[in-house]
């Protein structure tokens, strides 16, 4: 049998309870919106020290470098200020790039490795310096090089009602032995993301829960069309979760891959829900961003599937038309924070959506 390097040493299940508040006042940054006449520019530089100072909880050390000139960073219109205390109601692709940051200064993180326990207690550090209650789900997964422990994270958002939509990512990377892989968009670009959406919407005041999922062993440890080598985590979530009956308070998900090429391109996926997907690029047409939500379609298969298969209404927001993809070449040149910002605006604008059409029709999954 053979383990991850350390995963026999790693934690079993734990919940998080969280209560630490961020302090300091920010500026929010949106994304130009290139179909619009009104197009602004990108202004590269690093996040501001005042937003890596905000983000940083006490259980993570300050980041050691700020982000590369390259990262992207968007320049507001107007400086959109602290809209309720002191937290920003807007994504910041400041924050999210600089997650994406410190979860590629780990080094490659396959399932089972220490680097993907440091990216993990990176993750959690992050939830609970937003506020956000978070908890660790365990399993030993039967991969083609034996077991692996393996460990999602689920975190919760309170909304008015207790059902759920989940925001999801996975946050491992793709094992290869021939060459280093750092997986900055496929890996690290989602999973920043998705810490990013969860510190605005605990912020908010939504009608839905929000679930966010941080799932472990998307990749294929070998060969991804071969003996089921793919999907642990999403597939042991969809499992536990039919066993224990809270399945069927899942009402949609958002899942987001490979989101952060700079060049980004984003294709409607057959394998997801259609009326999700209309909503979704509905989002992306409003805000002007069709060249990056394009109308052509491709089928893809990822850990939306599982979800699909026990029918539950979920898209999947992927940009595979990407060159670097699984190579290593897939490292912080490839990625920019403005396609973290293009994709956080839209999916942020199209959460109330999704509630206002799950609301209206209850029966339908
Ligand atoms: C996405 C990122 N995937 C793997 N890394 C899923 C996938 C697998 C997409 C095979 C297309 C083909
Ligand atoms: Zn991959």
């Amino acid at each position: 049998m053979v383990r991850g390097d350390d995963a026999d040493r790693l934690s079993t299940a734990r919940t998080l309870l969280c209560t630490v508040a961020l302090t300091t006042s920010i500026v929010a940054c949106s994304a130009a919106a290139d179909d619009q006449a009104t197009a602004q520019t990108s202004r590269p530089g690093p996040p501001s020290t005042s937003t890596i100072a905000a983000m940083n909880s006490p259980a993570i050390a300050p980041p050691s470098s700020v982000a590369p000139s390259n990262s992207g960073t968007v320049a507001p219109s107007q400086p959109r200020t602290v809209a309720q205390g002191s937290t920003s109601l807007a994504f910041d692709s400041s924050r999210a790039y600089e997650h994406l940051r410190r979860q590629v200064a780990f080094g490659p993180r396959p399932a089972g490795s220490t680097a993907l326990a440091q990216a993990r207690q990176y993750i959690l550090a992050q939830l609970q310096a937003a506020g956000i209650t978070a908890r660790e789900e365990a399993f030993d997964a039967a991969t083609p090089l034996g077991q692996v422990r393996m460990v999602n994270l689920v975190a919760t958002i309170p909304g008015r009602r207790a059902e759920r939509i989940a925001l999801a990512t996975h946050y491992d990377t793709k094992l290869f032995r021939e060459f280093r892989f750092v997986g900055a968009s496929d890996g690290a670009s989602s999973t920043a993301a998705v810490i990013e959406l969860g510190r605005v919407l605990k912020a908010r005041q939504n009608e839905f829960t929000i679930e966010l999922l941080f799932f472990d062993g998307e990749e294929a440890v070998v060969d991804w069309n071969r003996n089921n080598d793919n999907t642990y985590g999403s597939r042991r979530y969809v499992e536990t979760a039919q066993k224990t009956g809270t399945l069927s308070g899942l009402k949609a998900l958002v899942l987001l891959d490979m989101i952060g090429d700079r060049d980004l391109a984003i294709r409607r996926d057959s394998n997801s829900t259609p009326w999700l997907t209309d909503i979704i690029w509905a989002s992306g047409a409003k805000l002007g961003y069709r060249s990056h939500f394009l109308s052509e379609e491709t089928t893809i298969d990822d850990d939306h599937i599982p979800f699909v298969r026990a029918g539950v209404p979920s898209v999947d927001i992927i940009d595979l038309d990407y060159a670097a993809w699984h190579t290593a070449q897939d490292d912080l040149d490839r990625v920019s924070a403005r396609s973290l910002q293009i994709v956080g605006d839209v999916v942020l604008d199209a959460i109330p959506q999704i509630e206002r059409h799950l609301a209206a029709a209850p029966a339908r999954r």
